[in-house]
């Protein structure tokens, strides 16, 4: 019987992809990301540093991730992000999957310009950029996939 993580009784680890994009050459960022899911309760795929749109696209499709993390905060986050998710969510396997993204998503420090409802309106579930006001934390959001509610981290 199939009930949330658990199959025929053993538990399915939940499985993550963190990525930047493709102009962004950041990498602790990532490396960051990757231990805080971990610590979640994640195994983590890091793509590492500037993913190729194809690149992302292929890694998703094949792994079909629990959960996609974008991170960027070369300033150009907000730019490469609304054109990734565009192709992820073209995709009709990747049209639900809780998708990301966060960090220096433009060069206003969060101030002024932001870019929430613009990248969530593009297709991203949730936004979490430096110094603006975001929805949910990145903790809350993460409790409130499927089947991570009750998890203790
Ligand atoms: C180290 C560094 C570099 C190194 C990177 C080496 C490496 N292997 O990573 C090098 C020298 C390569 C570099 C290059 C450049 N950098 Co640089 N770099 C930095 C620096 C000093 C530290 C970044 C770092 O490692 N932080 C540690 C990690 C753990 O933290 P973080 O990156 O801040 O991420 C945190 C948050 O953003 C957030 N977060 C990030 N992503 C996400 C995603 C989600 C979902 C969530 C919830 C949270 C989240 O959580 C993280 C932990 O708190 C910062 C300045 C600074 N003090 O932050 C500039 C900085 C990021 N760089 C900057 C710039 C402009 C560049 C260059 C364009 C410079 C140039 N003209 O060449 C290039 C970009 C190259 C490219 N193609 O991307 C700017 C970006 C400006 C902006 N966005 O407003 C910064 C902010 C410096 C500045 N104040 O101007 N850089």
């Amino acid at each position: 019987m199939i009930n949330g993580n658990h199959f025929y009784g053993v538990d399915r680890q939940p499985t993550a992809i963190v990525s930047t994009v493709a102009s962004d050459s950041h990498t602790w960022n990532l490396v960051f990301l990757q231990l805080l899911l971990e610590e979640h309760g994640y195994s983590v795929a890091n793509l590492g540093a500037c993913v190729p749109d194809d690149l992302l696209l292929k890694e998703c499709r094949e792994l079909r991730p629990d959960v996609v993390v974008i991170s960027s905060v070369n300033g150009h986050g907000h730019q490469d992000g609304r054109r990734v998710i565009r192709q992820l969510r073209d995709c009709p396997e990747l049209a639900e999957t809780p998708i990301v993204i966060g960090g220096k998503l433009g060069i206003a420090g969060g101030e002024g310009v932001t870019y929430d409802d613009d990248l969530r309106d593009a297709g991203f579930t949730e936004v979490f950029e430096d110094g603006a006001p975001s929805r949910v934390t990145f903790d809350q959001f993460l409790r409130s996939l499927p089947d991570r509610a009750g998890v203790a981290v």
